[in-house]
């Protein structure tokens, strides 16, 4: 009796420290990759933190800077860095001070097919206006993978519409629709390492409204084996569908109809086969 008493003490005694030992654990630092960028960060006015659809990566702007006084989107202040953080890590990359992100969150898509994410953003030279820069973990850091240029002049903004193998060719496209409020023109570009090059476009488009947070007035849908970009006419007053097919946009449909550009598009357009993904084509 003696001997079993010691025993059920000594497991006792083990159960109280292991008990003890994760309580430690949780309190002293052992944070999610969500709580690691709220804590650890300056976040931006919006808070806005993107996740994978899998929970596993999350991805954010942060420091926020007033360097850069274009105010497309509500107000002056931009992301000065980027976050990124999974279960194992946290990556961040600063901006030099002649650039910002004038974006809302970063997008997530695969784009070279890996089987690892990249993270899709907008990014604005302060001199040259906004550009497209794709970055990608290699190595424990944040690089470049692709890019397309800025748009040449300051205040000159741009917004994505989609990020998808819109011709089914095995290589992911970006399209994107440049100065959605003056002249709005549409653009499609296959991603590749490097600087990307404009296939095809198309104008008087636009997906944006100045001041205005909603990023997700386009629409991407699958129509049998093909993929259809939907974005409004500049005027608002109609929402034409495209494919992009042989290195070329083609009308595929036009749906008259006002386009309230302080809604997405989504809740506004029903369409049956719509994709609409959180991570990657639907930034509020
Ligand atoms: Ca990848
Ligand atoms: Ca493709």
């Amino acid at each position: 009796m003696i001997i079993k008493g010691y025993k059920s003490n000594y497991f006792l005694c083990l159960s109280l420290i292991l008990m003890l030992c994760l309580s430690c654990n949780k309190e002293e630092g052992i944070k999610t990759p969500l709580e690691r960028i709220q804590e650890n960060y300056t976040q931006m006015p919006e808070e806005q933190i993107s996740r994978s659809s899998d929970n596993s990566i999350f991805a954010s702007y942060t420091n926020p800077t007033e360097r850069y006084g274009h105010g497309i989107l509500g107000d002056k202040i931009e992301g000065g860095q980027l976050v990124i953080a999974s279960e194992e890590n946290t990556y961040e990359l600063n901006l030099p001070d002649n650039y910002v992100f004038e974006d809302i969150r970063p997008r997530m898509y695969d784009v070279d097919g890996d089987g690892q994410l990249e993270f899709i953003t907008i990014r604005s030279d302060v001199n040259k206006g906004a550009g497209i820069v794709i970055y990608k973990i290699i190595v424990d850091q944040l690089i470049e993978h692709a890019r397309v240029l800025e748009i040449g002049s300051q205040n000159r903004w741009l917004n994505i519409v989609a990020i998808d193998d819109l011709d089914n060719d095995g290589i992911v496209e970006i399209a994107w629709i440049q100065t959605p409020h003056i002249g709005g023109i549409l653009k499609v570009a296959k991603i590749q390492s490097g600087i990307l090059n404009v296939i095809s476009e198309t104008s008087l488009y636009s997906n944006h409204a100045i001041g205005k947070t909603n990023l997700c007035l386009s629409l991407l849908r699958q129509v049998e084996n093909q993929k259809v970009i939907y974005v409004p006419t500049q005027s608002r007053d109609a929402v034409v569908g495209f494919t992009f097919d042989g290195n070329d946009l083609h009308e595929f449909e036009t749906i008259e109809m006002d386009v309230d550009f302080s809604l997405p598009l989504n809740v506004q357009l029903n369409l049956s086969n719509t994709i609409v993904e959180e991570e990657d084509n639907c930034i509020l």
